[in-house]
């Protein structure tokens, strides 16, 4: 596979290469001012994430989109990284404790961080845009903040509720989509490809 670097190139049409709705909202909303045309996964099935890193498993993502659709495809592969449990979940974010939802994810990170005073937490982004001939291009973002001591909000998905972005007076999960993109490691990594891609 070649990284591309500089300018992206011209696309009227791309695969939104996730089967998390919230990723699909959050990417769906921030291509708006491209003009891509967003397509879903359809019967293409993501392969298992076998990389051990946020990179890796974009790709690995992307790429098969990419592969089965004949359309350029977008992945994301994200997670929260907490500084008193050495950078975990990680990458491994999405089957952290093996447990089945978000809200058992939450909890399970809340018992582990129960009496613990460094709460620092950052969540990142990566993203990869695969065209069909196999050429990739990557963004990454992220942002710093602390873990709360319990969930605060009903919005976004995931670890939203329990982080609160540094600076911020609201959790992300009380934030509206378009307050969590300004600030969000994935609204970065968008801006990013946005700005690559002259928007
Ligand atoms: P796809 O692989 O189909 O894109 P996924 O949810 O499995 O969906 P990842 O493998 O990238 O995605 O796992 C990232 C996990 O990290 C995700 O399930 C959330 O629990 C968490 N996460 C990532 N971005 C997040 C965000 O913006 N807000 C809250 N939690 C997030």
């Amino acid at each position: 596979m070649q990284r591309e670097t500089g300018r992206g190139r011209q696309i009227r049409r791309v695969v939104v290469a996730t089967s998390n709705s919230g990723k699909v909202s959050e990417l769906q909303e921030a291509l708006a001012p491209l003009g891509w045309q967003c397509e879903g996964l359809g019967s293409v099935t993501l392969p298992e994430e076998t990389g051990s890193t946020y990179e890796e498993n974009a790709a690995l993502k992307a790429c098969a989109a990419a592969m089965a659709t004949g359309l350029p495809a977008l992945a994301d592969d994200s997670g929260i990284e907490v500084l008193a449990l050495g950078g975990q979940p990680g990458v491994y974010s999405a089957r952290f404790g093996n447990v089945g939802s978000d809200v058992e994810r939450n909890v399970l990170l809340l018992e582990k961080m129960r009496h613990k005073t460094d709460r620092r937490a950052k969540f990142v982004s990566v993203l990869v845009l695969a065209y069909p001939d196999g050429k990739l291009e990557e963004y990454r973002g992220e942002v710093t903040g602390q873990l709360l001591e319990g969930p605060r909000g009903e919005g976004g998905f995931g670890y939203d509720p329990l982080f609160l972005p540094d600076g911020s007076a609201l959790s992300m999960g009380e934030m509206t989509l378009e307050q969590k993109q300004a600030i969000s490691h994935r609204g970065r990594a968008l801006a990013a490809l946005l700005a690559a891609h002259g928007a």
